[in-house]
């Protein structure tokens, strides 16, 4: 199946990155946006675009019937989903299909899956993946609750099967407290999903946030490209990743690659994915997958010298993956910090006009951004406005180099994140990889005095 024409299923840095695939690729690019995106840098890159709705993404960037149209207008034969938006809504991946298109990404079946984190965890413990303790699957009672609770000991996480991202999350850290969070954790998910189903893991204190990004072809070949350590998260947005994780050896990354690549071969996955892992006192545990590609994907293309969006359009296509596993090398290190548009301090968003944006260069400098000099961020979105990421031989030789890279970097006129990263960076614990996903809430309390 030749693709000769993809409709870019989102906005900002990510319509972009997607785009600059297709370009190289010989690809036609149909952009679509919303009324308060009119002027915005992916529009003007793409080959064509259309005017899905106005501002509020419900009626625009999560239209379906309004995205469909547009594919068919402009005889797309392909839609890139980008993240966030509806790439893991397996409603639009089956409408996408139904309509005659490629999906680039997994199969409905699994987005569904791992969409329903009980799912998720029953397949991956069936696949022989390690989990964290906790309930075989979904507790249908307090007393079950009570029950798992006594066999795996407190502290305790009772999580939503429709959750993800930290939200319909509640610790117990005794039996005193079950009831109230198991309480509160099904309100808050019948709230938030419409759905209360729920269920239980024992409660780790002090881990670091490891994914793996794999690929998988539609010829059962499943390939991984090594770790992000993605701890340095505030509020569940995280603000720093790097490709390897500090904490990791080649050996573990390896044995970790090899039980994952299996699983996902057994399981028919295709296309790109990341499997969440907590590590804590060497341990590895699953606990989520997303079937999307990820916001931090370039920290591992700069790594691994290879370009995540191609693969996956090649892979929609039909294509073999042409390397296999030990053809993948892993190569220096890479940092990336994600600059918002935020008051530093307070995260107050901060939308508005950018009066001037200069972006830092350089041997090992990449930065993702739709900015320009004269942009106005829109209120209505997502606060991300530049991804700055850094290779170096070495951890050491990415930290000077991201720092050098920081005070190049200019985003005048709206407040951005820039200088808590520059503290962030210039940090002792940061620079010694000596961190938690806990400590960058402390650090910013810190800041904040
Ligand atoms: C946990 C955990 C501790 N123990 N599960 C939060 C988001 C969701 N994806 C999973 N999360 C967590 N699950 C067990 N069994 C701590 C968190 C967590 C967290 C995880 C990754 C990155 C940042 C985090 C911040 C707070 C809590």
């Amino acid at each position: 199946m030749r693709i000769r024409k993809i409709l870019i299923a989102n906005r900002g840095e990510i319509a972009l990155r997607v785009h600059r695939a297709c370009q190289e690729m010989g690809i036609q690019t149909v952009a679509v946006h919303s009324t308060a995106d009119n002027t915005a840098m992916h529009v003007r890159l793409a080959d064509e675009s259309v005017c899905i709705g106005p501002p509020p993404a419900r009626d625009s960037y999560l239209n379906m019937a309004a995205l469909l149209s547009a594919a068919q207008i402009t005889g797309a034969d392909a839609i890139h989903p980008g993240y966030g938006f509806l790439s893991e809504n397996a409603n639009f991946a089956e409408m996408v299909e139904a309509h005659g298109l490629i999906f680039i990404g997994p199969t409905a079946e699994h987005i569904r899956m791992m969409g329903d984190k009980i799912a998720a965890k029953d397949a991956m413990r069936r696949l022989g993946v390690p989990l964290v303790p906790g309930s075989p699957g979904e507790l249908t009672s307090l007393d079950e609750a009570r029950a798992v609770a006594a066999e795996i000991k407190y502290p305790v996480l009772i999580k939503a099967a429709a959750g993800g991202g930290g939200r319909g999350m509640k610790v117990a850290r005794s039996e005193a407290e079950l009831e109230e969070a198991w309480r509160v954790a099904r309100t808050e998910a019948k709230a938030a999903f419409g759905n209360d189903a729920v269920y239980m893991e024992k409660y780790l204190d002090r881990p670091r946030h490891i994914e793996l990004q794999v690929l998988a072809d539609t010829h059962g070949s499943v390939v991984h490209f090594g770790e992000r350590d993605c701890s340095l998260q505030r509020r569940h947005q995280k603000l720093v990743e790097e490709a390897g994780s500090p904490v990791l050896s080649a050996a573990d990354r390896d044995a970790l690659g090899a039980t994952v690549t299996k699983a996902l071969k057994e399981l028919g996955y295709r296309n790109a994915g990341t499997l969440e892992f907590l590590w804590q006192d060497g341990q590895f545990a699953f606990i989520e997958m997303n079937t999307r590609l990820q916001v931090e994907h370039p920290v591992t293309e700069m790594v691994c010298g290879v370009d995540l969006v191609k693969e996956q359009i090649r892979i929609a296509a039909g294509e073999p993956l042409g390397y296999k596993q030990s053809e993948i090398r892993f190569s220096g290190h890479a940092i990336e910090c994600r600059i918002t548009a935020e008051d530093p301090e307070s995260f107050a968003p901060s939308p508005g006009k950018v009066e001037m944006y200069h972006a830092p260069g350089g041997l090992g400098v990449r930065v993702d951004s739709a900015l320009y000099s004269g942009y106005t961020v829109p209120p209505h979105y997502d606060s991300l406005v530049a991804k700055l990421v850094v290779h170096g031989a070495t951890r050491q030789e990415a930290i000077a180099r991201l720092q050098r890279a920081l005070k190049e970097m200019v985003v005048s006129g709206i407040r951005t994140t820039l200088p808590l990263h520059q503290r962030i960076v210039a940090d002792p614990e940061f620079q010694a990889g000596d961190y938690t996903i806990h400590w960058l809430e402390r650090f910013v309390a810190g800041q904040r005095g």
